[in-house]
């Protein structure tokens, strides 16, 4: 194993300073310098020993149907919802409908959702009050954060009637987020927030 070798290396090193010193060093420095190595190769032990049981702790998706993106679950349901619809589906399914924190979480869902011939609802709204977007959250609304990724011109709030997001498939705005009527019916993300 390896934390062997290197206390084999380190004691070898060791000796072979001791055999061509001068012996400056008295037989009670050897002793301690012994001891400490003895301690630092138990501390060793100890590390690789709860390294392996933090590695047997596996926390997982509910089942194959949900992928796993650092800590989180995502599911991408090609069942066509109203907003309303979706985001209740997924609170079936102990999830929310997806709240997009970063590039790289957005980067993630893009991967997953290129080929797709229409966009998927997000989590976004503005309901509540016009132009005022939050993410819903089964804990309560939640303004947006830091990151945004609205395509060009939008959100535009079409013929005065567009609350819910959306985020695109097509090729040209992939990844890029719309407000879209929350009656339209498209394939929806779900995320859970805290793996089980
Ligand atoms: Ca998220
Ligand atoms: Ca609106
Ligand atoms: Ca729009």
């Amino acid at each position: 194993m390896h934390y062997l070798t290197s206390f084999s290396l380190i004691m070898g090193i060791v000796g072979a300073l001791i055999v061509r010193s001068d012996c400056q060093c008295s037989c009670t420095d050897i002793e301690v310098i012994k001891h400490l190595l003895q301690e630092m190769f138990e501390i060793k032990q100890e590390v690789y020993k709860l390294r392996s049981e933090t590695d047997s702790i596996k926390v997982s998706c509910p089942d194959v149907k949900w992928k796993q993106y650092g800590n989180k679950c995502y599911r991408f349901i090609k069942d066509p919802n109203t907003w309303s619809d979706a985001k209740e589906k997924c609170r079936l399914i102990s999830g929310d409908l997806v709240r997009i924190e970063s590039k790289e979480e957005n980067d993630f869902i893009v991967a997953n959702i290129k080929g797709s011939t229409s966009g998927f609802w997000i989590g976004l709204d503005d309901t509540q009050k016009e132009n005022n977007w939050q993410w819903s959250s089964s804990e309560g609304t939640q303004s947006l954060g830091n990151f945004l990724n609205w395509a060009p011109g939008e959100p535009n709030n079409d013929r005065g009637d567009e609350d819910c997001g959306e985020i695109f498939a097509k090729m040209s705005k992939i990844g890029k987020w719309n407000d879209a009527p929350c009656s339209t019916k498209l394939p929806y993300i779900c995320e859970i927030v805290k793996l089980l």
